[in-house]
């Protein structure tokens, strides 16, 4: 699978929507929370196993073990295998074009906030 490619595509219409909805600081939150809705409870990152456990919860159900891999690799920015709640979030801006195009600044301001 390539994160570019677009077999994740579930967000991209879904995103900016938010964004322009939320505000950039609602939107984080919400992001935060899907971060939590994915991550180990005990370790407090996104793991492989937490990953695959929990990601029809985002509706990604239909993930493969080797998608579900993809997208970690993609995101784990420090290769430690996991995913912090910044790669989370950074992960979720690529793969949405929409708002890499219109809001990236705006949200780049929010994690750093
Ligand atoms: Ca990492």
């Amino acid at each position: 699978m390539t994160m570019r490619g677009g077999s994740v595509v579930v967000f991209e219409d879904f995103f900016p929507v938010m964004v322009e909805r939320l505000g950039a600081q609602g939107f984080m939150e919400e992001l935060s929370k899907g971060f939590r809705l994915l991550m180990d409870k005990e370790k407090g990152v996104i793991t492989l196993e937490s990953l695959k456990r929990n990601a029809g919860l985002l509706g990604l159900s239909g993930m493969s073990d080797d998608d579900v891999q993809s997208m970690l690799s993609e995101g784990d920015l420090n290769r430690d295998g996991t995913l912090d709640e910044r790669e989370f979030c950074v992960l979720m801006f690529r793969l949405s074009p929409g708002l890499m195009k219109g809001s990236k600044e705006m949200l780049e301001e929010a994690i750093d906030s």
